[in-house]
């Protein structure tokens, strides 16, 4: 068996969720904030069996992976200095992005 402990960005954990409850994962989910920019993020515990693990991984991967995504940014204001003659630039930014942990488990145990 294996503890699977996944830290994933706030928006990305409820479609994850949703996602590995309808595949019929246990899921638990603990708010947690990271040490460094003491923000925010979602920890997720699974506990799978040896074989399972891959699969989650990779839904994991497809719902808080680190991927691709344009943002527009901002149009300066009307009153500044900075020409304005395009209101907002498309840029290319990498949002999302999870660390995984995988333990091993002797076993577990529901009295
Ligand atoms: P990530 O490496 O993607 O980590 C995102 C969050 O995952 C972290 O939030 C932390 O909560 C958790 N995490 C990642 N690796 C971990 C590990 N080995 N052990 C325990 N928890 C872990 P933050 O700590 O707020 O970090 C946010 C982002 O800041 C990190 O993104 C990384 O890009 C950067 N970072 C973190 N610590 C750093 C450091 N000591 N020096 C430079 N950059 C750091």
């Amino acid at each position: 068996m294996k503890m699977l402990l996944a830290i994933v960005h706030n928006e990305d954990a409820p479609l994850l969720i949703n996602e590995l409850n309808e595949r019929k994962y246990y899921v638990t989910k603990l708010a947690t904030t990271g040490g460094f920019l003491k923000k925010g993020n979602t920890t997720l515990l699974l506990g799978l069996d040896d074989d399972q693990v891959e699969g989650v991984c990779e839904i994991i991967k497809q719902h808080s992976g680190r991927r691709q995504q344009i943002m527009y940014t901002p149009p300066a204001p009307s009153n500044s200095n900075v020409y304005n003659s395009v209101s907002s630039v498309p840029v290319n930014v990498e949002v999302g992005g999870s660390t995984i942990f995988i333990l091993p488990v002797e076993d577990y145990r529901k009295v």
